[in-house]
């Protein structure tokens, strides 16, 4: 397949070392609307396989030193199995850290699907997958989306989740299960997938992804101790097969998906404390020693 991307990178790295011509912003500015532009184009000739869709090593250079959005935060996603510790990791961030005020911590939007329109859309989920596994599936895409586009003052953000999990990890297990989606439902999915990650790739790349990773005996023992509605009748096959698709993405890397940023992994078998003193030993890498207060 034609790859013009060298010609990009030359291109972008030109117009950004022409001082005299442009300056600043308004450089980066140019600089990006043409790699914009060409990266689109890219995208474009590729042969539309899901491994395509992810930056290869200089495209990746290129969105993380050139194309950053003005205005999109630093970004963060963490990423893990049902009750591993995600929330854990981002109520540090929202509550803990003497950094907090800089930080846009974005839970994931379990409470939207838990009333839309007053219907329980999660529950319905669980109860009856066939019948309501295409309109969850869309909606939590759908929230996903606005959080991520959602702006922010802020310099920093971390997240709960994603759509990239949610297509890598999620939507192949539903599409899987005997009583799950159908094809035709599961590539409306796939095929939205791919038209929003094509083209707004800039805005939804993150910058870390951070996953927290806890044995299923431990998933089996919080999910059923914390005894939520909806989770009453998770599977253990369920929670092995969302582990077994996280471990293949991003740990792996054998998965038809690639992690779209470098991945940090965590260990969330410990005891709450112990594991929150290791998010804080780690909270420089996770914001790639950039969290300072005297960026604001
Ligand atoms: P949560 O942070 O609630 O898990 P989650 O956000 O990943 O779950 P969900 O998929 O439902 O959003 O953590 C679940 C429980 O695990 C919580 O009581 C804290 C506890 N925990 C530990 O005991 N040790 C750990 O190392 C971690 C990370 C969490
Ligand atoms: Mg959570």
């Amino acid at each position: 397949m034609f790859e013009p991307i060298p010609l990009v990178w030359i291109l972008s790295l030109v117009i950004q070392d022409t001082p005299g011509r442009l300056e600043g912003q308004a450089t980066m500015n140019l600089a990006g609307v043409l790699t914009n532009l060409l990266t689109l184009a890219t995208f474009a000739w590729h042969d539309g396989s899901e491994k395509s869709v992810v930056p290869n090593s200089v495209k990746e250079h290129l969105e993380t030193e050139v194309l950053r959005p003005i205005g999109k935060p630093y970004t963060v996603l963490v990423e893990g199995n049902v009750g591993s510790g995600k929330s854990t990791t981002l109520n540090y961030f929202a509550t803990q850290t003497p950094e907090k005020d800089l930080v846009d911590v974005v839970f994931e939007p379990v409470n939207l699907w838990r009333n839309l329109s007053g219907v329980d859309l999660l529950n319905q989920m669980f109860t009856d997958p066939q019948r309501w596994a295409l309109a969850f599936q869309s909606y939590s895409s759908l929230t996903r989306y606005s959080n991520v586009f959602k702006p922010t003052p802020k310099k920093y953000r971390i997240m709960e989740r994603s759509i990239f999990s949610e297509r890598a990890c999620f939507l192949d297990t539903v599409h899987e299960q005997p009583n799950g989606m159908t094809e035709v439902e599961f590539n409306i999915m796939h095929q939205w997938y791919q038209m929003m990650t094509k083209t707004f790739w800039d805005q939804l790349k993150p910058d870390i992804i951070v996953y927290v990773k806890c044995d299923v005996d431990v998933l089996m023992q919080r999910i059923k101790k914390r005894g939520r509605p909806e989770e009453a009748n998770i599977s253990r096959d369920f929670v092995e097969t969302i582990q077994r698709r996280h471990d293949d993405w991003l740990i792996h890397r054998n998965s038809s998906f690639v992690p779209p940023a470098p991945v940090l992994v965590l260990d969330g078998n410990l005891e709450v404390g112990k594991f929150l003193e290791l998010v804080k030993a780690k909270e420089a890498v996770i914001f790639g020693g950039q969290l300072r207060r005297t960026d604001t």
